[in-house]
């Protein structure tokens, strides 16, 4: 019979996506089951067509499931992940909390689906939508020419904080449209929105009209939690423990994409041919590379969509084994709900 799955954290941004993917993918699940905080219980929400109750978290939640998705904060995940597993669920976990445990497997289907397998504690983690937003174009990069080093820039999308910063985006575009005088000197975007809204915002500084190199929390040394995750996770997921990273991470007024600016030194030589090559096989990459007529991609193309985009590709003048390039991919999609659903169907098809 077709395993029980229960999405946990089904109100959120993510879990809106989620739900849409389980309505229009394979239908690979038997029951599925919505569960929220206790704020939420009691909606009436729909998947596959049907209407379904939102329940609360509570470990009742857990009994008779054989897959559970979480998209919830780090310290519900750290709480509730382990409840799911001790009741016989396995837990797909999206949160930052359990991703660099030597025993919960990192996983991009497209380059380590066989760490899915093993998960001595019923754990299975999804990156960060930073992370996930070029991986599979890198590791399909990496499978042929062995990367050794990145240094990336990312261009992040509000809705990675949640659906408050798409609320926040909108309400400052809203609060600043029509006025032609701002934006032409110091703070006077700020003055414009503090006079329209209250100051709280998930980011840290305006976004309307700006760029904020910030995302994620504080980190000694300087560095932005964000930043880290990329430089781990790539590791974890690449299986290279000594790969050099870099990041700068950057918020910018996109509603939902992900972009990374990436310097990838391989371990030979590289061509441009070669990688398009390579990224033309790898089945859910689009490389849009044609720049001479203006083709690359952008959030504005992308959004909505499952593939991660790529283009720009460009051998560096003065690396030796060295590409740039530039890589899209939907946070909200590919970058979360969409790795979950396609791990959850890896395990699935185990059943
Ligand atoms: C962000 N990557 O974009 C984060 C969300 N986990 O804010």
């Amino acid at each position: 019979s077709k395993p029980t799955l229960a999405l946990i954290g089904a109100t959120g941004a993510v879990g809106t996506v989620m739900r849409e993917l389980v309505s229009t993918r394979d239908d690979v699940w038997g029951e599925i089951r919505l569960v929220a905080s206790a704020r939420s219980a009691g909606k009436v929400l729909q998947v596959r067509g049907e209407d379904v109750v939102v329940q609360a978290l509570a470990p009742e939640v857990f009994d008779g499931v054989d897959v559970a998705i979480f998209d919830v904060p780090d310290e519900v995940s750290a709480e509730w992940v382990p409840v799911a597993a001790a009741r016989g669920a396995i837990a797909i976990d999206k949160s930052g909390t359990f991703r660099m445990e030597p025993d919960v497997p990192l996983v991009v289907p497209e380059v380590n689906p066989l760490d899915a397998r093993n998960r001595p504690r019923n754990i299975i983690s999804t990156p960060n939508c930073t992370t996930l937003s070029m991986m599979a174009a890198i590791g399909a990069l990496h499978a042929e020419y062995t990367l050794k080093e990145l240094v990336v820039a990312s261009y992040q999308a509000v809705s990675g904080a949640g659906v408050a910063g798409p609320a926040r985006l909108y309400d400052e575009i809203e609060a600043l449209a029509g006025d032609r005088t701002v934006g032409q000197s110091a703070g006077d975007v700020r003055k414009a929105l503090a006079n329209k809204l209250e100051a709280d915002s998930p980011f840290p500084a305006p976004i309307a009209f700006n760029v904020v190199p910030w995302a994620g929390s504080y980190k000694e040394g300087g560095w932005a939690s964000e930043e880290l995750k990329l430089r781990n996770e790539s590791r974890k997921i690449l299986g290279i423990p000594d790969l050099k990273v870099s990041a700068t991470c950057v918020r910018v007024p996109v509603v939902t994409t992900h972009s990374l600016a990436v310097h990838a030194r391989f371990e030979r030589e590289i061509t441009v041919a070669d990688a398009h090559r390579i990224l033309e096989a790898a089945p859910t990459v689009v490389l849009m590379d044609d720049p001479a007529n203006g083709v690359w991609p952008t959030p504005v193309d992308v959004v909505g969509t499952d593939p991660t985009y790529i283009g720009r590709i460009r051998q560096a003048v003065d690396f030796p084994n060295t590409l740039d390039m530039f890589v899209c991919g939907d946070n909200l999609r590919k970058g979360a709900a969409l790795n979950a659903a396609e791990i959850a169907e890896l395990v699935a098809a185990e059943f």
